[in-house]
């Protein structure tokens, strides 16, 4: 039985390449897409999302703009990494799509009370924003959702800052609402997808697939890898997105630890940071998991998989 799962994104070049792994895997089934502004402005993410969406072949699948902004904080992108488009590189295709005309946030709390309890996993990468009011609007969504797979944070550093990595650092209450509802989180954070690089070796395996949406993917991580070199010296740029898309597909390749985590909402140099709480075992009603690493032979084998099957679909 293939997981049933909704992804909220803020495509994002790492996020297209969610997109196209949930898409093209069979363990996958991808029932909807919410978008959150992040990487760029809710417009553009949105816009994007149906464009990669295009992309994939997907069709029935609903894509809804969520939340344009944080709860609380001052909008912030990630325009060194990704661009003016938020998905620089590849020529964008005219979406072929329209976006849902529901709130992100109604298609979460509707996709959730429209599967039976445990069935659904929500998949987020970007920052918490539409999870957060989904759980504050319909609270019993908690209990019906089977967890919550997130990428974001990590317990040994940030990306955005020394201390926090930017899904979390743009939206930390959003992250705290998400991190401490109830339901079972797992943070597939920087301890994880700084594996994940996309080397050479890697990025000819894609190519030698040799389809529309292979190329699509080479051209986004021939981007991502030179804004990741400018802006942070990575010689191969790690792809954080799909690895929690993996995570779902196979725990074993995304493995990860029972631990306490809580999101600082109030350091002077530590804001946004996801404190793993190491001190003995986890108490047992501890329902936080922190990948610890990911599998990246397995990996870049699914992501290469997902895209064989979904071919040349236009
Ligand atoms: C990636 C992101 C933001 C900034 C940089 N420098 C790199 C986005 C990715 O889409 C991913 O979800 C997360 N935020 C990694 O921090
Ligand atoms: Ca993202």
């Amino acid at each position: 039985m293939p997981t049933t799962i909704l992804l909220d994104c803020d495509p994002g070049h790492d996020d297209a390449i969610a997109l196209f792994l949930a898409a093209g895997n069979p363990d996958i089934d991808l029932v909807a897409v919410t978008t959150v502004a992040g990487n760029q402005t809710l417009e553009k993410v949105t816009r994007n999302a149906l464009a990669v969406a295009t992309v994939a072949g997907l069709r029935d699948v609903p894509i809804a703009a969520g939340c344009d902004r944080p709860l609380v904080r001052t909008p912030e992108t990630a325009v060194e990494t990704h661009g003016e488009s938020g998905l620089d590189g590849p020529v964008l295709p005219a979406p072929r799509l329209i976006a849902d005309p529901r709130h992100g946030v109604d298609v979460i709390i509707d996709t959730a009370r429209s599967h039976a309890p445990g069935e659904i996993t929500l998949v987020a990468t970007g920052a918490l924003t539409n999870l957060a009011l989904a759980v504050r609007l319909a609270p019993d969504i908690v209990d019906r959702v089977h967890e919550v797979v997130l990428m974001g944070g990590g317990t040994a550093g940030g990306n955005w800052t020394a201390a926090a990595e930017f899904n979390i650092l743009i939206d930390p209450e959003s992250a705290h609402i998400v991190f401490t509802a109830g339901w079972t989180v797992v943070m597939v954070g920087l301890d994880a997808t700084h594996q994940a690089l996309a080397t050479p070796d890697v990025v000819e395996r894609i190519a030698a697939v040799g389809t529309a949406p292979a190329r699509f993917v080479v051209e986004l991580l021939d981007f991502f890898g030179r804004s990741y070199l400018e802006t942070q010296g990575f010689p191969h740029p790690p792809v954080h997105d799909p690895v929690a898309v993996a995570r779902v597909i196979d725990a074993a390749i995304v493995p990860a630890e029972r631990v306490p985590l809580t999101v600082e909402l109030t350091g002077t140099h530590t804001l946004g940071m996801t404190l793993a709480d190491r001190r003995g075992p986890a108490p047992a009603d501890c329902r936080t998991f922190a990948a610890t690493g990911v599998d990246t032979d397995r990996f870049w084998g699914l992501v290469v998989d997902a895209l064989e099957r979904i071919g040349d679909p236009v």
